[in-house]
C-alpha cells in the first residue's frame, strides 16, 4: 500500500437494502494520506531488437508474434516500445521487445534518443537488426558499429550483452549481391549471423529457434544461480 485512505466515506449504495433502494445520504470520509510519487516503467523482456530506424524491427516482431505495431517506410514509426510473445518450446515461449531506431549521437538526445533503452537493459540477449538493401545509402557494417557505440556510451555493460545479427531485406536484389562479403564480415567478428527477410518470412525460423535456445539457457542458468 502506497497510501492509506481516510476512515469513512461510505457512499449511498451502501445504505441500500431490499426495502429502502435509493437512499440519499452517503457518509462524510476523513482525508486519507496523500504522497507524491514517481513511477518508472521497465518493460520486462528476454530479447531486445534494436537496430537504425526503418530496419525492419516491428516488421519482424509483426511475424514472429501476435504484436500489430505499426509498419511504414519512414524513419522512427515506432515511437514507444513494443512487446510480443514468441511460442517457443514446451513452456510459453519468451517475450520480444521491439524498441525505437538508434541513430549516431542518440546518447545526446538524437533521433528519439536513448530513452528506451532501458527497457532492454534485462534482456539477455539481442537481436541486432541491419537493413542491407542499397536504399538506406549506407554501409551495413558501419551502422552496426554506430549502434553499437551508441550503445557503449549508454550503459557499457549492454554493449557486451550477446547479440545476433539479423541482415534483413535480402528479398531485395542488390541485398542479396553483397551478402556473401557481408557474412564473411560478421564471421571474422565472430557473431553469428542470420540473413532475412522479416517482410517475406525467410530465414525466420532458424532465427527464432537460435535466439529462443539462447533465452533458455539464460533462465537456466539464473534458475541455477539463484537455487544455489
Ligand atoms: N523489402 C523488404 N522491406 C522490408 C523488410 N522488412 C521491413 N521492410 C520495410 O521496411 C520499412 C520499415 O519497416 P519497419 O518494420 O517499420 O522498421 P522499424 O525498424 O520498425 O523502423 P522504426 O520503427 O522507424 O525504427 C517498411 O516499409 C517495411 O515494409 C524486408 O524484409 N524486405
Ligand atoms: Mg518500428
Amino acid at each position: 500500500m502506497a497510501c492509506k485512505g481516510g476512515r469513512g466515506g461510505k457512499g449511498n449504495a451502501h445504505f441500500a437494502t431490499s426495502t429502502h433502494q435509493t437512499p440519499r445520504f452517503a457518509q462524510p470520509g476523513e482525508p486519507g494520506e496523500e504522497r507524491r510519487l514517481k513511477l518508472e516503467l521497465k518493460l520486462l523482456a528476454d530479447v531486445g531488437i534494436i537496430g537504425f530506424p526503418n530496419a525492419g524491427k516491428s516488421t519482424l516482431i509483426s511475424h514472429i508474434s501476435a504484436a500489430k505495431p505499426k509498419i511504414a517506410d519512414y524513419p522512427f514509426t515506432t515511437l514507444v516500445p513494443n512487446l510480443g510473445i514468441v511460442a517457443f518450446g514446451d513452456f510459453g515461449g519468451f517475450v520480444v521487445a521491439d524498441i525505437p531506431g538508434l541513430i549516431e549521437g542518440a546518447h545526446e538526445g538524437k533521433g528519439l534518443g536513448i530513452k528506451f533503452l532501458k527497457h532492454v537493459e534485462r534482456t539477455s540477449i539481442f537481436i541486432h537488426m541491419i537493413d542491407i538493401s542499397p536504399f538506406t545509402g549506407r554501409d551495413p557494417r558501419e551502422d552496426f558499429e554506430i549502434v553499437n557505440k551508441e550503445l557503449k556510451v549508454f550503459n557499457p555493460e549492454l554493449a557486451g550483452r550477446p547479440q545476433v545479427v539479423a541482415l534483413n531485406k535480402v528479398d531485395v536484389t542488390e541485398a542479396a549481391e553483397v551478402l556473401p562479403e557481408l557474412l564473411k564480415y560478421f564471421e571474422k567478428l565472430d557473431i553469428k549471423v542470420f540473413p532475412i527477410s522479416a517482410a517475406t518470412g525467410k530465414g525466420l525460423q532458424d532465427l527464432v529457434n537460435h535466439v529462443g535456445n539462447k533465452v533458455m539457457d539464460a533462465r537456466a542458468k539464473r534458475a541455477l544461480a539463484q537455487s544455489e
